[in-house]
């Protein structure tokens, strides 16, 4: 279905989002202060009231006492409420999906790929509520046996960006219940019904199999609302995604109580090109991770950085590939490049490129509003610029899709230039020849927390801890062991001897 995109199509879309909210079982919320706008046109398409602090104080008290109960549930016993949640999302698939469009302005495409990652780290959490393994060591004293086991922490508080909207959500809340955790979420204000609809689902679900509903609670509204799940002594661990700015309001607030974090901030990833590139291979990856979700993902290709010999070829595809995207309203089959969130990320564009340009930049492509959607719609053609230097404004992320293009000549070199940014969440390295990519791999190549070898640097899968070094907080979530962060430790010793042997050989008598 193809639309006039402009504005006019802003009641349609907002009587879509009623349409939807109903179909996933939420009732259409009354009026308040929080709107929630689709950055298709930059209209409303519905107003919820938000949150007030005591409301949020009360929320987490319901989880703080949800959990006194949930965590003796068996671990297994508590994995049939994911598994309702991915029986719903299977079934709402495309309602949800819709939805992520309507608000955060994905093409159909992604918006359906985060709500299948949902349902993937919801398998994840499944078998991995069989796989809660604590270790078993051999004790230095006989008739000793030593061993840790793995309790479930307390609350989680989730605070999640617009950007993943549902996603970031499940991988938290899937592996936070499995480890016995009780949930309370504050997800973007920009996209408050996305978190009703989903907060909705895993209600239906845990009705669905008869647990306790407030093991998850959602509390929407401004900073002043998440500052509560910071400050609040009752959460354990504060799951925190967005900004490095956000990140240092958190991080020492939390510390301070001695709370636990896990940060997943600011990225700005790049991806090094040999001369023994598969050129053709390199180029579709790199439009999909730099123009993809138009350039709003934490993962985005944000600098190529490509060897001398190769570079013109390089930039040439690249710049046709960008020229032909289709950019436009994200509902429409075939379009690829929806809008940009709103009229703050497009000004941040703006700003980045006219600050490359003084550096000596060249734009090659890109950078200029589409004029679809209405004057409140910022939908962009993605930009390609060169740059003589990885200059201030390279190092920083500008989250919008803009691809800056370096040169190297020596690999060392290369891989210097990639290090020498604040951030290190997630890199590539294109090339055939094995020496290369190893080394890419190796301690001293990539400082990434996610390291690949001829893939983009977005789209990772939820089976591999996602998260990032430097400023981008040092957090792991989603899958291998990251289930730990949601977990407590605890070292037991048990002495089933007659005898009274201590540590250290120390005799005490
Ligand atoms: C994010 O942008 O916050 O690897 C998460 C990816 C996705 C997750 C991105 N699986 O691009």
């Amino acid at each position: 279905m193809t639309h006039t995109l402009d504005d006019r199509l802003t009641p349609e879309l907002a009587s879509r989002a009623e349409r939807l909210l109903r179909a996933l079982g939420a009732e259409p919320p009354a009026p308040g202060d929080l709107v929630a706008r689709t950055p298709i046109t930059g209209g409303q398409l519905l107003t919820l009231a938000p949150h007030t602090v005591a409301e949020a104080d009360a929320a987490i008290a319901r989880a703080a006492d949800a959990f006194t109960r949930w965590r003796t549930v068996p671990a297994p016993a508590r994995a049939a409420v994911v598994r309702a949640l991915a029986d719903l999302l299977r079934t709402h698939k495309a309602e949800l999906g819709e939805l992520v469009t309507l608000e955060a302005g994905k093409i159909t495409a992604e918006a359906l790929g985060e709500v299948q990652e949902m349902i993937d780290i919801c398998e994840f959490a499944i078998g991995l509520s069989r796989q809660l393994y604590g270790r078993t060591m051999p004790s230095e004293r006989p008739g000793h046996r030593l061993m840790e086991t793995w309790h479930p922490l307390g609350v989680v508080g989730v605070i999640s960006a617009f950007n993943f909207p549902v996603a970031v959500w499940a991988w938290n809340t899937a592996v936070a219940l499995v480890c016995g955790d009780t949930v309370v979420w504050k997800p973007s204000a920009t996209t408050p019904l996305t978190a009703l609809a989903c907060h909705t689902l895993l209600r239906r679900a845990a009705a669905a199999v008869d647990a306790d509903p407030e093991v998850h609670q959602l509390i929407q509204g401004g900073a002043e609302i998440g500052a509560r799940l910071v400050e609040d002594e009752r959460v354990a661990l504060v799951s925190a995604t967005g900004s490095v700015r956000m990140g240092r309001q958190v991080a020492p607030r939390v510390a301070a109580r001695f709370g636990r974090c896990l940060l997943e901030l600011g990225g700005n990833n790049a991806a090094v090109v040999t001369p023994s590139a598969d050129l053709e291979l390199a180029a579709r990856a790199i439009v999909f991770a730099a123009a993809g979700t138009a350039g709003q993902r934490c993962t985005t290709l944000r600098r190529l950085i490509v060897h001398a010999d190769v570079v013109d070829l390089l930039i040439e595809r690249v710049r046709h590939a960008f020229e032909q995207l289709p950019v436009g309203n994200p509902l429409d089959e075939g379009v690829l490049v929806g809008p940009l969130i709103d009229a703050r990320a497009h000004t941040a564009l703006d700003a980045a490129i006219e600050r490359a340009r003084n550096d000596g930049g060249e734009l090659l492509c890109g950078g200029e509003r589409v004029p679809v959607g209405g004057p409140d719609a910022y939908y962009v053609r993605p930009a390609l610029v060169r740059m003589p230097a990885q200059t201030e404004i390279v190092r920083e992320e500008t989250f919008a899709p803009l691809l800056y293009v370096l040169t190297y000549r020596d690999l060392d070199h290369a891989i210097d230039l990639h290090n020498a940014v604040p951030q290190g969440l997630s890199s590539s390295i294109f090339t055939t020849d094995q020496r290369e990519a190893e080394r890419f791999l190796a301690a001293d190549g990539s400082d990434c927390g996610i390291a690949n070898v001829n893939i983009g640097t977005s789209g990772a899968e939820i089976g591999g801890a996602f998260g990032g070094e430097k400023h981008t907080g040092g957090g792991r979530e989603s899958g291998s062991d990251s289930w730990k962060t949601y977990m407590r430790r605890a070292t037991n010793t048990v002495n089933y001897s007659a005898e009274l042997p201590l540590a250290q050989g120390i005799t005490f008598a």
